[in-house]
């Protein structure tokens, strides 16, 4: 198998990030917290692990703890969200298809010892693209403690994101994303991929912060996940990859009026537009797809396990 794509945080480009993710569905960049930004996130984390219990179903994994709202619970997630490296290469992998990406859905998926690996599946088989299909979901798994094959590092299919529905991985397809706490593993929604299984004798805790295209429905409703108050203090880029912005020209208004505006208390009086003219030319510029195919072909999910 050859070797990961694997990128330092110092001396990666946002370009070369992307490129991975696009040519492989994925990449991980190592020293994206340093140590005190780990164990600054660890200590908001802790508290809130702690406090949760594990679930109750195999998907969601009985000996895993997992808890969403990020960035209302967890202040260190808005440096994460908001890194120009990870945002960046996020923002070319899914900027030819939408004006402005959002924030989808935030979590920590913390795995006790003991934990089963999880079925191999696709994150954007929340929307129903047969595949292969156009990006939806980016997704960033930031390595809370460090990633190993023993404490279930996240499995996943390199390439995958441009196979049939139909194309199941064979176990020496799968991959494991080992890497050190502060690393961050970027991956395209369509790749197939996995939590692994806990076979150590400690926890390994991710964080995710996903990103979709900004014209589709968010996995985790960030307008309730969050008090507004509280959301009307985080900086204005935060706020907009909320979901606080317009997801491409007339889309998501509130009285036709910027939801920003609305949200700031600057909406004004007046009648409201369609939205500034930047978006207007972003919008111009999106990839418009052409869909000629329906078919019923389900949610793919594949019962193959890493060797
Ligand atoms: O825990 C992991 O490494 C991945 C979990 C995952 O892919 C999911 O729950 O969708
Ligand atoms: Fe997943």
């Amino acid at each position: 198998m050859a070797e990961l794509n694997r990128f330092d945080a110092a001396a990666a480009s946002v370009d070369e990030v992307a490129q991975a993710i696009a040519e492989d569905g994925y990449a991980i960049v190592t020293g994206a917290l340093d140590a005190d930004g780990v164990a600054a996130l660890k200590g908001e984390l802790d508290p809130l692990i702690a406090a949760t219990p594990c679930g109750h179903e195999d998907f969601m994994g009985k000996h895993t703890k997992r808890f969403g709202c990020l960035m209302a619970r967890c202040p260190k997630s808005h440096d994460m969200a908001l890194d120009p490296l990870v945002l960046g290469a996020v923002e070319a992998v899914l900027g030819p298809y939408c004006a402005n990406v959002q924030i989808n859905y935030t979590g920590v998926m913390h795995l006790e010892p003991g934990e089963k690996a999880q079925v191999l599946h696709r994150d954007a088989g929340l929307y129903p693209f047969q595949n292969p299909a156009p990006p939806t979901i980016c997704a960033t798994m930031w390595a809370v403690s460090d990633f190993t094959r023993e404490n279930g590092a996240t499995c996943l299919v390199p390439g995958s994101h441009l196979w049939e529905d139909t194309r199941e991985p064979k176990p020496d397809e799968i991959v494991m994303a080992e890497m050190p706490a502060g690393s961050v593993l970027i991956y395209n929604g369509s790749t197939i991929h996995a939590g692994g299984a806990n076979r150590s004798n400690g926890a390994r805790t991710g964080a995710a912060i996903q990103f979709s295209l900004g014209w589709l429905r968010q996995e985790e409703n960030q307008y309730l996940a969050m008090p507004i108050e509280q959301a009307r203090t985080l900086p204005r880029r935060l706020q907009e990859l909320m979901g606080y912005d317009l997801g491409t020209v007339n889309l998501g208004f509130v009285d036709h009026k910027h939801p920003n505006d609305i949200l700031n208390g600057t909406a004004g009086e007046g009648p409201g537009d369609l939205g500034p003219q930047a978006l207007m030319d972003k919008d111009n510029a999106i990839l418009r797809m052409k869909v000629s195919d329906y078919r019923a072909v389900g949610r793919r999910r594949y019962s193959v396990e890493a060797e």
